[in-house]
């Protein structure tokens, strides 16, 4: 606690783990380091916390798509430590199904940059096939190191483009049509 009455002239300088408080009238006077603490006040979130992604159904297995950044005011542990993926439990609004294979299409990759953040992909680990399901939706969640620990999530919407895969289908209608055209 600094007193004016006691002592009204000090040098005062911030430094980046805490305060530094330095008394320079006079060498006999003592030298007071302050380090403030940090405690876990503060969730992780992402921003945006929604991320829509289109992928061909024809996309190779290894596609990997940068996720939004998460963020936490918090430092070291209390900072975001881990990410976890999850099938979002609203992908059928109606009969409130949950998309339990989009966890077996998609899995997470975390890497570290130069700078010491984080870079989070979503790598498709199956073949997609838009005609069994065209939307997948996710849930990413990242986790702070506190106790008890923080939490901020990322909604994920996967679109499965269409692409020319039913060659045979196609053939067979064809064929069909020449059939009919040729008895009448
Ligand atoms: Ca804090
Ligand atoms: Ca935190
Ligand atoms: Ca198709």
């Amino acid at each position: 606690m600094i007193d004016e009455h006691t002592q009204y002239r000090y040098f005062c300088a911030d430094i980046a783990d805490g305060i530094d408080l330095v008394f320079k009238e006079s060498p006999r006077w003592p030298q007071v380091y302050i380090d403030v603490a940090d405690i876990n006040d503060n969730s992780p979130f992402f921003l945006p916390d929604t991320r829509t992604i289109q992928l061909s159904e024809l996309s190779s297995t290894g596609t990997a798509v940068l996720l939004p950044a998460s963020h936490d005011a918090d430092t070291t542990a209390n900072s975001v430590t881990s990410y976890h993926l999850n099938a979002a439990a609203e992908l059928d609004e109606d009969s409130g199904i949950v998309d339990r294979s989009a966890t077996e299409l998609f899995s997470l990759t975390m890497s570290t940059k130069l700078d010491g953040s984080t870079d989070v992909k979503l790598v498709l680990v199956r073949e997609l096939d838009r005609e069994w399901s065209d939307t997948h939706r996710l849930v990413v969640t990242a986790f702070d190191g506190g106790q008890p620990r923080r939490s901020g999530t990322l909604n994920i919407i996967v679109k499965v483009l269409d692409a020319n895969d039913n060659r045979l289908a196609a053939a067979y209608d064809n064929f069909v049509e020449r059939e009919q055209s040729q008895s009448l």
